[in-house]
């Protein structure tokens, strides 16, 4: 079967700029706390330099996640059975999805990233290794409204939600998310998804501030990126890469913060910034085994299972989207 047909839900101008990206930079850069959502980081150079982060022997989800789906496949595919076309959110390279689809015989996989590029060279990579399985890429945000392709409607549906990429959403967008894909995958889909618990501080900051500076790249890039394609002035060298833990939250922060005060300009738009002050690039949420099992009845969706790593802690969860019959 191969790729059947690849998708494009990405709207760009006529020179080809992402609309969103242009327009969450201006929105972004105009608050008092500046702040670009996390999925600017993913240019070709930026998902390159993410791929980097998860060999780091700082950074442990992608590790644990990976030791999880080998360890526990058979139990996965029981849990979940054949036949079903796994949707996978956020599929980057998919380096972890042979690894699924190996174990559950599934009828169809439908990769979604906004990353076209790398979709198209990831889904070459599991046409080779799956001959017999349909493919269709979707290059699209995941966080939007996705329109699947018409050949899946019929068939159950398993969402793939790997990485705790959920972590990236502060709650109520992650809820946003969690319910938008209940209706799009709809009723008796199965959802298995990547859960990064709460855990020692000092493991937590150090998988997002790395000594051999990887992950600052990767920050960097996001101000490289919009110099390259918004035409932008940012003075890049004088700005530094922060990682903190924020309690309340029960999050990891990354910042870009000022080395000294500036002006730049992002398509003629001009900016300024005080030393010391931040731009806010990303959150990663942490979750406790109550907290993620909310998160996911919040959305929509019931746990069924859970597989756990525990040192350092990382949780797959196997939920259900059963019609709503419990008490009110
Ligand atoms: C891909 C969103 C799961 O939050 O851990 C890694 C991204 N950022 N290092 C994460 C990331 C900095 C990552 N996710």
């Amino acid at each position: 079967m191969g790729i059947v047909r690849q998708l494009r839900q990405i709207s760009a101008d006529e020179a080809g700029v992402d609309i969103a990206f242009r327009a969450d930079v201006h929105a972004g850069l105009s608050q008092r706390q500046k702040a670009i959502p996390a999925r600017w980081f993913y240019d070709a150079t930026g998902s390159a330099l993410f791929e980097d982060i998860t060999a780091l022997p700082e950074y442990y989800p992608t590790r644990s996640e990976t030791g999880l789906l080998k360890r526990h496949a058979g139990d996965m595919a029981a849990a979940i059975g054949p036949g079903r076309a796994v949707v996978e959110l956020g599929s980057g390279s998919s380096t972890k999805t042979p690894l699924l689809l190996a174990a559950i015989d599934p009828a169809a996989y439908v990769p979604v990233d906004i990353s076209g590029d790398f979709l198209r060279d990831s889904a070459d990579a599991l046409a080779a290794r799956f001959p017999g399985l349909p493919i269709y890429p979707v290059e699209a945000d995941f966080t939007q409204k996705v329109a699947l392709p018409r050949e899946i409607c019929p068939i159950p549906k398993l969402g793939f939600f790997p990485g705790s990429t959920i972590g990236n959403m502060v709650a109520r967008t992650a809820i946003d998310l969690l319910r938008g894909w209940r209706a799009t995958l709809g009723d008796g889909s199965l959802m298995l998804i990547g859960i990064d618990r709460i855990k020692d501080v000092g493991v937590l900051t150090r998988a997002y501030d790395d000594p051999a500076g990887v992950t600052a790249a990767f920050n960097l890039n996001l101000l490289e990126r919009i110099n390259r394609e918004l035409g932008g002035t940012i003075p890049v060298e004088n700005f530094a890469h922060r990682a903190v833990w924020n309690d309340v939250h029960a999050r990891i922060e990354m910042h870009l913060a000022a080395a000294c005060d500036m002006e730049f300009t992002v398509d003629g738009c001009r900016y300024h910034m005080a030393k010391g002050e931040t731009i806010h690039s990303e959150n990663s949420h942490k979750y406790g085994p109550r907290d993620a099992n909310l998160l996911l009845c919040a959305g929509g969706w019931t746990p069924v299972a859970t597989w756990d790593d525990v040192d350092p802690a990382f949780a797959l969860i196997l939920a259900e989207a059963t019609e709503f019959r419990s008490a009110p």
